[in-house]
Formats: structure tokens, sequence, C-alpha cells
């Protein structure tokens, strides 16, 4: 099945809530194998690739419900695994999310997780191992202890969770164990929506916003 979740932290299974005339960025994942998000009407299809995070993006111009697939052979369920993408007018978008229930955001949940896995205590202020501050990081150049420099994108934060010592920050001991099998894919994306969320200038704003289309 397709799980969505909006930044807002709102769930839905197999469909899809969207306002008309937004570009909308989807950020998919993989929690066993190769599936594909495929929307035949806005002309978008995107592999979800298990260890890696792709994103895909469109403009929906007409509300409606459109059909959304998996083109991708996954498995005996394969052809069930579909759904609908609905449409909705700015203001039904809005009472839409709104009758959904206050939900917790997703950098809000990723938040409670890097305390609660523990992040915190090597990567916060008071910390007693060295470890570089997370604020602001998303996005940004990072000096490797290799002499490379590499882009802080979703693939590096993704990576530094689950392979730390694959590419260690320049100046630092690689210390950091591994999550990998300690997050699932809804916790990766938790976790990176806070990360993200503190590289925003003003905390308001969505986590999504670094993601807009270029
Ligand atoms: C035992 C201490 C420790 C824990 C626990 C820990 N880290 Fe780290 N982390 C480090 C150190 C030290 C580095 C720098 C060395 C390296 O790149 O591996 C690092 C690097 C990183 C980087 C790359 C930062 C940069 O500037 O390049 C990210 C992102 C990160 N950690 C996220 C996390 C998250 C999320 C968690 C919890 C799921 C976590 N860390 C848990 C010690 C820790
Ligand atoms: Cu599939």
């Amino acid at each position: 099945m397709w799980e969505f979740r909006h930044p807002g932290g709102q769930r839905e299974i197999n469909e899809l809530h969207v306002p008309v005339g937004k570009a909308v960025v989807v950020s998919l994942a993989s929690q066993d194998v190769i599936h594909s998000f495929y929307v035949p009407a806005f002309r978008v299809k995107q592999d979800a690739v298990p260890g890696r995070t792709a994103n895909v993006w469109f403009i929906a111009t007409q509300p409606g419900r459109y059909h959304l697939f998996c083109a991708e052979y996954c498995g005996t369920q394969h052809s069930e695994m579909g759904g609908w993408v609905t449409v909705l007018a700015p203001e039904q978008y809005a009472s839409w999310l709104g009758s959904q229930g206050e939900g917790e955001s997703l950098a809000t949940s990723g938040g409670k997780l890097f305390r609660a896995l523990g992040c915190s205590g090597c990567h916060g202020n008071s910390s007693k191992v060295r470890a570089p501050g997370l604020d602001g990081v998303f996005g940004q150049p990072v000096a490797l202890a290799n002499r490379q420099t590499v882009i802080a994108d979703e693939r590096y934060l993704r990576d530094s969770i689950l392979v730390p010592n694959k590419e260690i920050a320049a100046g630092y001991q690689p210390v950091m164990p591994s999550f990998d099998g300690l997050v699932d894919e809804a916790e990766l994306q938790m976790l990176m929506a806070y990360l993200k969320s503190l590289s925003l200038q003003s905390p308001s704003l969505p986590a999504a916003k670094n993601e807009a289309p270029q």
C-alpha cells in the first residue's frame, strides 16, 4: 500500500489529498522492494527504491479524483497497490486538513524521536561527546575527513543515520552508531523533517519548504 504523511502529520492510506494549483512534492521511500509512484493524469512516475529517498513533484490543475498506481511489479499484491489522488480547491483542502484532527507535525515527531533515540545526547549542547551541531546543516556543504566536501541533502542525512561511518565529518571521531534496523522509513522521514526544520529561518514555515522544485 501507499502510506502518505503530510507535513502537518496527517496520514492517509492509498489516498492523497492535495490542493489545486500548488506545487506538491512527494518524498518517496520504500520499506521493502522497488515500487513506482505513478499518476498517469499528471504524467508523473518515479521509483521508490529501498534505502533511498526520491522526490517527485506536480502541480494539479483541475479539481477531481485521479488514479494512483504502483507501476513496478512488486509482488502478489501488486495490483492492490493503488488508489486515488483527490485534488481540492484551496479552501476545501484547508478544511480537509482541519478535519483530520490535531495531529503532530512530522518535524515535531522527529524532534521527539531525536531525543528518544539518544541523538540529542551526543548532538545536543550539553553533550560530553564531541559531535557536530545539526542546526542549519541541511542544504549546506559539509567538509569530510577524507577532504571531500558534500552537500548535506536528504541522501547525506539518511546515510549519516544509517551508515554513519561512510562519510565522517572532518574533525570528528567515527563514534556515531548506525541506526539501521532501529528506525523504520516513517521514522527516518520524521527525523529528516526535524533536521530540515532546524535549517529554516522561521520556525513557523512548513518543513517541506526546502524541497520546493527548483
Ligand atoms: C554516540 C554519539 C552519537 C549519537 C548517539 C548520534 N550521533 Fe550523529 N554524529 C556523531 C558524531 C561524532 C558525528 C560526526 C562524525 C561522523 O560524521 O560520523 C555525527 C554525525 C552526524 C550527522 C552528520 C552531521 C554533519 O555535520 O556532517 C548527522 C546528520 C547525524 N549525526 C545525525 C544523528 C541522528 C539523527 C542521530 C540519532 C538517530 C545521531 N546522529 C546519533 C555522534 C552521534
Ligand atoms: Cu508496489
